[in-house]
């Protein structure tokens, strides 16, 4: 499995598209400009991504998504963890609010390929044996890989679409 080391400046890249054939990482507005051109990769190839900038609780962010006709980010290639190189805090799409231990993706698909950090997710109980609280509502943390963590705390997201 690849390592993924990229350091990406939060403010400077709101919106992208990346392609996972080609790995190309590009703005919205080009890869706009490439689908006018006919590369016709949007639906088996590309996604677009929304960072937020504001924060809040993970369903705020999920119907934030919605309402720009997305969902937060189902992350189902080794490659689209690249979102590891972001520097912030961000939601992404996976819960298991519904059954305890069960994670979901929002799209439905089965979670296959998992970038859990060391000792998560761990529904809120510390190393130190203190428990946080349930956390059902999955991270990508500033720094390592997801966290699982309280669904009500605020966080950025990310949309995918
Ligand atoms: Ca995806
Ligand atoms: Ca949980
Ligand atoms: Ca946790």
């Amino acid at each position: 499995m690849s390592n993924i080391s990229y350091e990406y400046d939060d403010e400077s890249l709101v919106e992208m598209c990346f392609c996972l054939q080609i790995f190309l990482v590009v703005s919205c507005q080009l890869f706009c400009t490439m689908e006018i051109f006919g590369f016709g990769w949007r639906m088996s190839f590309c996604s677009c991504y929304f960072f937020s900038s504001t924060a809040g609780p993970w369903e705020a962010g999920r119907n934030d998504c919605k309402n720009r006709d997305a969902d937060l980010v189902v992350i189902d290639s080794t490659e689209e963890q690249f979102i590891q190189g972001f520097k912030d805090y961000y939601w992404i799409g996976l819960t298991d609010r519904v059954n305890e231990g069960t994670w979901k993706w929002v799209d439905g698909s089965p979670v296959t390929l998992t970038f859990w950090d060391k000792g998560e997710p761990n529904n809120g109980m510390g190393s130190n044996g203190v428990n946080h609280g349930e956390e059902d509502c999955a991270e990508k943390p500033a720094k390592g890989k997801w966290n699982d963590l309280s669904c009500n705390t605020l966080r950025r997201w990310i949309c995918e679409k």
